[in-house]
């Protein structure tokens, strides 16, 4: 067992959730502090909800749909279901009765409580850490930002969602529009993190502070991306690059989840774990990739990066916990 050391863990959704609970298998207390990409954040039925906090202390708290990577297991979805009775009455263009973003009953709960809570002046921040609590995660569990971040999306093409709604190529959309509703599953033209550059960054002392900062194996394109947009935070990283450690999501050129493979590709980057790496390269010094890209680690180190090879899909617990303790033995104390 290794000591006890300071973390910050530069968070997206499913993946990052996935290592931060490798974080706690692994049998040292460390003190994990997560900045979570608030990016995807939307207002579903007039509630806020930050998906990707979620599914960090969903994950955390074993509460976590495991089929599904996001929301509750055991839900139910009375009130979606319920939505069918207003959707013809809905006039053309509201957003009331949205029957494509599925919010279940339990969820529900921590958007009526966080909206709820924003609405009587508390910040984010402050609201994160009360729904963290409430679910016993023993994490500090903070949002990239206070700030509105909101990435967007403009599509490459026409597109039709498999609820009929038609999109038109140059369309600039909400991420969740183009994650949910379109299931990733058209070309991009551009992204935008709209406020990030007006943001106020959280945690840039923990960022510079923490023994280790670990960039999660997490989409580095609209999960980093948005964090990385926020003024300071390239540079808090770069000035310590050698203690940050980097995990690729790509592997043998593929996401697990998601689109990061084809985003990649559609704004020029190789997919696979060197083509995050060259993203990477200015603020991580360690880059741990999975073993069936084993070949990739000479050219990952000619861009001045330590490669470190090992299993990286959190099947079982023990490569997990396995992930957690290379991740953390790379930068020593
Ligand atoms: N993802 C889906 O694919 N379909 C959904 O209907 C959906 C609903 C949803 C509700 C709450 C929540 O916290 C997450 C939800 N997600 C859903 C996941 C979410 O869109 C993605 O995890 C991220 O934004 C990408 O990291």
């Amino acid at each position: 067992m290794s000591a006890a050391r300071e973390v910050a863990v530069i968070a997206g959704g499913v993946g990052a959730a996935r290592f931060l609970r490798a974080m706690r298998l692994s049998d040292t207390n460390h003190a994990v502090t997560a900045l979570v990409n608030t990016g995807d954040d939307t207002v579903v039925n007039g509630l806020h909800v930050s998906p990707d906090i979620d599914t960090v202390i969903y994950t955390l708290a074993n509460a976590i749909d495991p089929e599904r990577g996001w929301g509750l297991s055991d839900e139910t979805w009375v009130t979606m279901q319920s939505h069918a009775r207003y959707v013809g009455v809905r006039p053309r263009r509201s957003t009331a009765a949205n029957d494509w973003f599925n919010l279940g009953d339990r969820d529900m709960a921590t958007h009526l409580y966080r909206t709820t809570r924003l609405a009587e002046g508390a910040s984010l921040t402050e609201v994160t850490r009360e729904i963290a609590q409430a679910w016993n995660v023993p994490y500090t569990i903070v949002p990239m930002t206070d700030s509105r971040v909101e990435t967007r999306v403009t599509l490459a093409d026409d597109a039709i969602s498999p609820d009929g709604h038609r999109y038109e190529r140059g369309e600039t959309i909400s991420f969740q529009e183009y994650f949910v509703r379109l299931r990733h599953a058209v070309a991009v033209a551009a992204l935008q993190f709209a406020g990030a550059a007006a943001a106020t960054p959280n945690g840039l002392d923990t960022l510079a502070a923490a023994d280790i900062v670990v960039i999660a194996p997490s989409n580095p394109l609209v999960s980093i991306g948005p964090v990385r947009a926020m003024p300071g935070v390239d540079a808090t990283l770069t000035a310590r690059r050698n203690s940050v450690v980097a995990i690729s999501p790509i592997i043998g050129g593929a996401a697990l989840k998601g689109p990061a493979d084809r985003l990649l590709r559609e704004f020029g980057h190789e997919s696979s774990a060197l083509g995050v790496a060259r993203i990477y390269a200015d603020i991580c010094g360690v880059f741990v990739i999975d073993e069936v890209d084993a070949h990739l680690c000479s050219a990952i180190e000619q861009l001045g990066m330590r490669c470190i090879v090992t299993s990286t899909v959190m099947k079982t617990d023990t490569v997990a916990r396995a992930l957690a303790a290379t991740v953390i033995g790379a930068v020593t104390p």
